[in-house]
């Protein structure tokens, strides 16, 4: 198996724009014919695109996503035709988010859980937010490894954190990405995220279930509750509930369990509970699907789980709305002009701040 850069990924790119090979074996060499035919020229073939995703063609399914997380306008264009014609064949699936602090073995916890989920004959994207990876340029790009076996799966389909820009824009590729997975026929979308900064309420407005792991003694369920996440979780999973550290584990779950029982539900008709497991055992996987089945049937009875999908997608755009404007706003000319004298004026108390807006304002006209 072999990492190899696409011709059409970022000449600066690093491995996050890599796809796998398997060289030599003929369904690979098939996959590369279909791939070409990708291309006609130096354009893209939507057709062969669209078909390619929604026969869950994964080199092809790569592609759509790397065209919609490009940040040239032409890809733009392309990647949201694409999106379009992809809508009527999402939604299909159960959208969960995974958070947790560094090292509560999140990770870990996905390859089991997936691997599990494949068992029972579905199909498992993978997705991340790296709020880091800007800096870092993809911490979880290392999870592939982690997640090998789950990788190596042909039922699997795990994609990196894209790498550039903020939090925002991260999102959105993310939000997009989910739309073609399961547009592919995955059915089932993780979204891992690490508890850092505004990435657990990112995940949280682009899932149907959001699963909050925790490990014992770490401190953490202080932090958590002060931090307002435990009131966004659906699910709290102690982890590492395994060798001598069964019982700490326990009393942590009881811990959370006596919490959740002052604090609101994150979902309406849903109650949140606490569970242990062991991503190394595999020990409590099967009964924390369990309850994600559970709670999609009872949200689906109750409504709040279409009622919540619907609030996502007008929220995203107005949210999207609100970004374009501000960023349209900043590039006009005359407010790039203008902009620097205005802020020094009412840097130095020379004019009124609302009359320096209401000028910058005038600006844009
Ligand atoms: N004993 C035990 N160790 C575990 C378990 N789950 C994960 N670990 C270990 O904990 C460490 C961290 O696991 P990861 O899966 O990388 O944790 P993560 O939450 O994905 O970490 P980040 O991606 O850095 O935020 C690894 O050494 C794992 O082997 C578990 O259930 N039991
Ligand atoms: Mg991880």
């Amino acid at each position: 198996m072999l990492s190899r850069k696409p011709e059409w990924a970022p000449p600066d790119a690093g491995n996050e724009f890599a796809s796998k090979v398997v060289s030599g074996s003929p369904s690979a060499l098939a996959k590369d014919a279909a791939s070409t035919k990708l291309k006609q020229g130096r354009s893209y073939d939507l057709a062969a695109l669209v078909e390619g995703v929604k026969a869950s063609n994964r080199t092809i399914l790569s592609k759509a996503i790397t065209m919609i997380e490009s940040n040239s306008p032409k890809h733009f264009e392309l990647g949201q035709e694409l999106l379009k014609q992809l809508l009527p064949y999402s939604g299909n699936s159960i959208r969960i988010g995974i958070t947790g602090v560094p090292g509560a073995g999140k990770s870990t916890f996905i390859e089991k859980f997936g691997l599990w989920l494949i068992e029972q004959g579905k199909k498992v994207a993978v997705l991340a937010i790296d709020p880091s990876s800007s800096i870092s340029k993809g911490s979880i790009l290392g999870d592939k490894t982690r997640m090998e076996l789950l990788s190596r799966q042909h039922d699997s389909f795990i994609r990196p954190s894209p790498s550039s820009g903020v939090l925002g824009g991260v999102a959105r590729k993310t939000r997009e990405s989910i739309i073609l997975c399961e547009a592919a026929g995955y059915d089932v979308i993780l979204i891992e995220t690490v508890g850092v900064g505004q990435s657990e309420t990112t995940v949280r407005s682009m899932v149907d279930f959001f699963l909050l792991m925790q490990i014992a003694g770490a401190g953490d369920e202080l932090q958590g509750i002060k931090k307002g996440i435990i009131e966004i979780a659906d699910l709290i999973v102690v982890n590492k509930a395994d060798g001598d550290n069964i019982q700490r584990a326990d009393a942590a779950k009881q811990d959370y369990l006596n919490v959740l029982h002052y604090l609101r539900n994150s979902t309406e008709g849903w109650q949140t509970r606490a569970l242990t497991c062991s991503s190394i055992t595999g020990e409590g996987i099967k009964d924390i699907w369990d309850e994600i089945v559970n709670f999609s049937d009872t949200t689906k009875k109750h409504g709040s789980f279409a009622a919540r999908r619907t609030k996502q997608n007008t929220e995203w755009f107005e949210a999207l709305i609100n970004e374009s404007v501000l960023h349209q706003f900043y590039q006009h000319p005359s407010v790039k002009r203008g902009l620097p004298d205005l802020k020094q004026k009412v840097a130095d108390s020379i004019i009124p701040v609302a009359m320096a807006v209401k000028e910058l304002l005038a600006h844009h006209h």
